[in-house]
């Protein structure tokens, strides 16, 4: 797995993507490729922090772990345990913040697992979830953020749906590679996921 890691780093394109057939050809775990490449994007991070890489990077970056997610997409299936009728789920990565990547693999992990997720797309404005939570009535918000900008209107929203009284009747968990117990508090949220599956283990939790 080190090598997809290293090979999403190093921006190498047409080894990443046959390594990635041949790794899901072979029967390895869909998951653990997964996170390889989601370690290989915070490697690509902290080389665009100091410097080596550029928007330009992020952006191709961006692309080849789309195109990997479409590769491993349906071989998940089977090591999500799915089943329908789970539940409602709405998901959005909130104003200000266009990362929306990790936002829509874990929206097709959660529909893989069951559950009918409809996806709000990226920079929605704060008012445009709390009345998405009143029509669609989900049983989780998962609130999508990867910029430290994002963390004020996840606040925001969570305060908005107190005010409305929707507070109770919905779980809301954050999603992006910097959430922590910290900003978990700050925003007033149920759960942060950091990873793929999470979500889906505690929505099972749920019930
Ligand atoms: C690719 C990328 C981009 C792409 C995004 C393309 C897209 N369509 O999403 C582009 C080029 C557009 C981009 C732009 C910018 N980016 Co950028 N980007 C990244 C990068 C390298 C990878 C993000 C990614 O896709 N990771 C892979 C996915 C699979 O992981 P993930 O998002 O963490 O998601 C997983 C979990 O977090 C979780 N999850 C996430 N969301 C959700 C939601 C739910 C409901 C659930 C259950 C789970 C969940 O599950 C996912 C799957 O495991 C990160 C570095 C990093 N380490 O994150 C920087 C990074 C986020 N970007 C950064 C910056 C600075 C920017 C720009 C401001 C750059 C600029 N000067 O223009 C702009 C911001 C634009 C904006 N307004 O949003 C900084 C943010 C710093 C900060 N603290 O604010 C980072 C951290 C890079 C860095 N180290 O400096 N970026």
């Amino acid at each position: 797995m080190e090598k997809i890691t290293a090979a999403m780093a190093d921006m190498l394109e047409d080894e990443l993507m046959d390594m990635t057939d041949k790794y899901l050809a072979e029967g390895k775990d869909p998951k653990a490729i997964l996170d390889a490449y989601q370690a290989g994007m915070t490697e690509v991070g902290k080389r665009y922090e100091a410097g080596e890489y550029f928007v330009s990077e992020l952006i191709l970056a961006g692309e080849m772990m789309n195109a990997g997610g479409e590769k491993i997409k349906p071989y998940l299936k089977g090591a999500v345990g799915g089943g329908p009728g789970k539940g409602r789920v709405l998901i959005a990565t909130v104003e200000g913040d266009i990362h929306d990547i990790g936002k829509n693999i874990a929206g097709t992990i959660m529909e893989l697992a069951g559950y009918e997720v409809k996806n709000l797309g990226e920079d929605v404005k704060v008012e445009t979830i709390v009345s998405e939570v009143k029509s669609f009535n989900p049983k989780l918000l998962g609130l999508s953020g990867l910029l430290t900008l994002a963390y004020d209107p996840m606040k925001a929203v969570v305060d908005r749906l107190k005010e409305a009284g929707l507070r109770d009747g919905v779980k809301v968990l954050l999603g992006g590679a910097q959430v922590d117990d910290h900003i978990l508090r700050y925003v007033g949220a149920d759960v942060y996921a950091n990873d793929a599956m999470t979500n889906v283990n505690y929505l099972n939790s749920l019930g």
